[in-house]
């Protein structure tokens, strides 16, 4: 091993003062030039509980907002009792090649308890469905439908996405329109298709029924009997039957069209168009709760701030809103009649408040009324006090209940509040505190008093000044987002409004960017996991929909884990705390899944989980049945110790991952075609269905051991446990190198080598785990490479900040900076939406999801420093794009912190920080050192003698 100069013993703050300051010149902002016009164009805040997306409109000021536990559902059991009956003949049925019965059998009798439960459902629904159809008089030729409203079709996200103020909206829709029969036609039979809808629908011409479907996959495609049909004008009418999430037209599927008729006989290439203007009427909104597998993250409420005195004709000039992720503060500004207005948003964790702050250069010009308004329909608004509107509400499909109460202060001018607004007529100066709270207390108890949360709130607000909560706001937060900087070099571009940068980005033109996305995805975690609230979920705490896409809950199978890659990294660790709470919890509910589904002691997770702790397999067998989610959360416990070197968390953690591994033990079981141990019935999410024996259980599970193992030998514990992870390591499938030269994702080797899927599973050993590097297998690296070339560069949001990290860790620096830079590629064009970034830089999938984000903000890291391989290296996969730059506060396992600095693609400077004291290894191109470090003390590393 060669050995590399170093000075050694200098203290850490002399040798920041050695260093160059370079890494934090560029202005950390995200600014634009005009209001938002759309959610994924509004600016994020948050203080880890509340968060608020600021639209910036100057007249009409849309502050939505979010209280982290704020969920549909309630505390209940979620495994299916005696479940593990099943588990013998499934897996007799895989072994066999019979996934079809297998995943049958599964779907009946292996899936988790919906809430409310199935069999009441049914009952209740035939009750609600007989009564909704039995009044058909909307379908009538001659009904005057003229007071209802119109409805553009289809629509693909739902009609709670219109704009109509449907949001929530399940229940029976009439939807009606007329079309005309050209006078060829007359006497003929005619074809009507109408495209997919969501759920249900019973379809009348002219009031006779024409035809009915009761799936949501399936085109309407309808005859209509000449007799039905009359000259000239006829008149479509549908009842369709939403029971739960999405409803309405929703296009056709395939290449078919939709919104067409033409003549038995004739095929759709002759068909001619009908309207795709719909009247409609809600008939009845109020269906039978639709049981679901899990709860839904529910959206709060929304502030309006609305301009009086000011109207729309009076021009806006020098408008600007802009969030800067140094201080977490939002600030819109504009001119208007030569009175410069400013506006500042933050959301202040030593508060627990958001708070708008309005001023105005000319004394007595803030007019506005202030509204509180939410989507859920079990609502309401009064006034608490002559300062003080509250709104209430309930979530229609559970238990909770919420609060929030806004809070005027004005500087002169007159406040008046009624019950459903506060209005401010010529005021010099206003703020205003919004705070809320739920009746949740914890997964099992919903006892909470939400007006006392927000009364508490306020009293803390009690006597203190506008500077003051902005200083403090300001402190708190500079001491997470201060720990780290990153400076990958500027251009011209920097000084770009943000949409215009990303949609000419690419790194050379504009590297900044990538330094600015990196800082974002902390800001991000900072705002939306912080000590003591819930951890981050599929969109953080940021959500406008009653319905959000995947319940807006955890997914388990990557994206949960992939919130928290960066925080160990980016000088974040803390904000892991609500992780290892949501961890902690899971394993009690997972224990009772864990016994009842596999009779197994220890826990499990599948798929997802959501507030109420769920652990049991869902949605559907194919792929809910995934049994290595506690497993890979664990590697989040030992990667804290790693990180922190913190053995009072270890001894905590210990339990969680011991119970975990006792799991394995149990349920791997012998594969009588090889020998090995194998997982199943498990899935390669998402694809390939059920099966036995998918590669990343295997390399999961063998990574739990090993760390289970090590962290046992730390605590001096469960010496014949130790030994029994042991031998259950060395017996799991290994991993397989195919036919392709790929790294198999079965065990089989059944790979194709044209499959694109998003989910590199198989890939997992490489990153996040360390079941492959190069040390330890370089051939095997080579063939997990080979299977990421077959996979390609596409993927949704969170799979190409996956394939950032994964080129990463195979030291490719170029092909690493290609993957960010498609993950930082517009997801909003006129075209439609792919995965990508959206105009307020939140992560694509698309929709919105932020895991692409926070795994984007590690993989970028993962360039710079790694040390997952039991030692830490410089500089791994640069590329030569980003020649110069520097970066300070990374964080390396063994409990190290790293500044360094690096020129014409060579490392200029490192400092190596030790917060634990221990050898610390470091590799520079090939060259090893060793340095046996001290606590508290830093080690500059000489750069001369680091070339190779
Ligand atoms: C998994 C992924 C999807 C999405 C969802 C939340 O099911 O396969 O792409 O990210 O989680």
């Amino acid at each position: 091993m060669m050995k590399f100069a170093y000075w050694i013993c200098l203290p850490a703050t002399i040798v920041c003062l050695s260093l160059p300051a370079r890494a934090q010149q560029q202005p950390l902002k995200l600014w634009h030039q005009q209001p938002a016009s759309k959610w994924t164009d509004a600016l994020p805040i948050g203080n880890g509980r509340l968060g608020a997306m600021i639209f910036g409109d100057a007249l009409n000021e849309h502050i939505q907002f979010n209280e982290e536990t704020l969920w549909s559902g309630g505390p209940h059991d979620y495994q299916r009792n005696g479940a593990w009956k099943y588990l013998q003949p499934i897996r007799q049925l895989l072994q066999e090649s019979k996934q079809a019965e297998a995943e049958a059998l599964a779907e009946k009798e292996f899936m988790g308890v919906k809430y409310p439960q199935q069999t009441d459902y049914d009952a209740r629904k035939a009750t609600w469905l007989s009564k909704v159809k039995s009044d058909t008089r909307y379908a009538a030729a001659d009904f005057n439908d003229a007071s209802w409203k119109t409805m553009q079709v289809p629509n693909n996200n739902g009609w709670e996405a219109m704009g109509l103020g449907l949001d929530g909206l399940d229940g029976a829709v009439w939807l009606r329109t007329a079309f005309e029969i050209p006078e060829e036609w007359a006497g003929k039979n005619i074809y009507i298709d109408l495209g997919r809808v969501r759920d249900a629908d019973i379809t009348y011409v002219n009031g006779q029924r024409i035809g009915s479907t009761d799936t949501m996959t399936i085109n309407r495609h309808y005859l209509i009997p000449a007799a039905v049909l009359k000259k000239g004008q006829n008149i479509v009418a549908m009842q369709a039957l939403n029971f739960f999430d999405k409803g309405g037209f929703s296009g056709p599927r395939g290449n078919q069209k939709a919104f067409v008729i033409y003549p038995e006989g004739s095929t759709q290439e002759q068909s001619k168009p009908i309207s795709t203007t719909w009247k409609y009427w809600v008939q009845d909104d109020n269906p039978p709760l639709f049981p679901r597998y899990q709860a839904d993250y529910q959206p709060f409420g929304d502030l309006w701030l609305r301009a009086i005195n000011q109207t729309a004709q009076q021009e806006v000039a020098d408008y600007r809103r802009e969030l800067d992720i140094t201080t977490a503060i939002s600030t819109v500004s504009y001119k208007q009649q030569g009175v410069i207005f400013t506006r500042e948003y933050f959301a202040s964790a030593p508060q627990q408040a958001i708070v708008v702050r309005l001023t105005a250069s000319k004394p007595g010009s803030i007019n506005l009324e202030a509204l509180l308004k939410t989507s859920h329909k079990i609502s309401s608004t009064k006034k608490i006090d002559n300062h003080t509107l509250a709104l209430n509400l309930q979530v229609k499909n559970g238990v909770l209940k919420g609060a929030s109460y806004l809070h005027v202060a004005t500087v002169k001018g007159r406040v008046e509040v009624t019950d459903s607004s506060i209005v401010l007529k010529d005021a010099d100066e206003v703020t205003f505190y919004l705070v809320a709270g739920t009746s949740f207390k914890n997964y099992q108890d919903v006892s909470g008093d939400p007006d006392a949360v927000c009364k508490q709130s306020l009293q803390k607000l009690a006597g203190k000044s506008y500077a003051t909560i902005k200083a403090a706001h300001i402190g708190d937060y500079k001491k997470y987002f201060n720990t780290f900087s990153v400076d990958l070099g500027t251009s011209t571009a920097a000084a770009l409004p943000t949409d215009q940068r990303i949609d000419q980005f690419s790194a050379t033109k504009d590297p900044a960017l990538l330094s600015l996305y990196m800082q974002y995805g902390r800001y991000l975690l900072i705002s939306s996991s912080r000590p003591g609230t819930q951890a981050a979920n599929l969109q953080g705490i940021w959500n406008d929909l009653l319905t959000p896409p995947w319940g807006s809950k955890y997914t388990s199978n990557i994206n949960l884990q992939m919130n928290y890659w960066p925080a160990e990294l980016l000088n974040l660790s803390t904000c892991t705390d609500p992780l290892f709470r949501l961890i902690k919890e899971a394993a009690t509910t997972g224990q009772r899944t864990a016994k009842e589904h596999y009779n197994a002691p220890g826990w499990v997770l599948h798929h997802n989980t959501d507030l109420w702790r769920g652990t049991a397999p869902i949605n559907a067998s194919n792929h809910g049945i995934w049994v290595t989610g506690a497993a890979w959360l664990c590697l989040h416990l030992w990667e804290h110790y790693q990180f922190t070197q913190d053995k009072t968390f270890l001894r905590e953690a210990y339990p969680l991952m011991r119970s975990a591994a006792s799991f394995f033990v149990e349920f791997l079981v012998k594969d009588p075609k090889t020998g090995w141990l194998i997982s199943t019935p498990s899935n390669s999410p998402e694809q390939g269905g059920l099966v036995a024996g998918p590669t990343m259980d295997h390399q999961i599970i063998r990574e739990l051991f090993k760390n289970t193992i090590q962290a046992a030998k730390l605590l001096q514990t469960d010496l014949p446990q130790q030994q029994v992870w042991k031998e259950k390591y060395q017996q799991i499938a290994p991993n397989q190198i195919g036919k392709y030269g790929q790294l198999q994702e079965w065990l089989q080797d059944k790979d194709d080598t044209a499959n694109k899927h998003r989910h590199v599973s198989h890939l997992w050993g490489v990153y996040p785990g360390t079941d492959i590097t190069w040390d330890s297998s370089a051939i095997m690296m080579k063939a997990a490479q080979q299977s990421l070339l077959y996979r390609g560069d596409g993927g949704t949001g969170w799979s190409l900040a996956w394939k950032v990290n994964l080129w990463a860790r195979f030291k490719d620096g170029d092909h690493t900076l290609r993957m960010a830079e498609r993950l930082l590629a517009p997801a909003d064009n006129n075209t439609g939406e792919g995965g990508g970034v959206y105009r307020n830089l939140f992560d694509a999938h698309p929709p919105f999801q932020i895991d692409g984000n926070f795994g984007g903000a590690a993989g970028i890291a993962e360039m710079l420093v790694q040390s997952h391989a039991g030692y830490i290296e410089l500089l791994p996969a640069l590329p030569a794009a980003l020649p110069n730059g520097a970066v300070k506060g990374l964080c390396a396992r063994g409990g190290f912190e790293i500044d360094l600095q690096w020129k014409d693609g060579s490392l200029q400077q490192a400092t190596i920080l030790s917060k634990a004291g221990g050898i610390c290894r470091l590799q520079y191109k090939g060259k090893t050192i060793t340095i046996n470090t001290q606590k508290g003390k830093s080690y500059p590393i000489s750069p001369t003698s680091m070339r190779p």
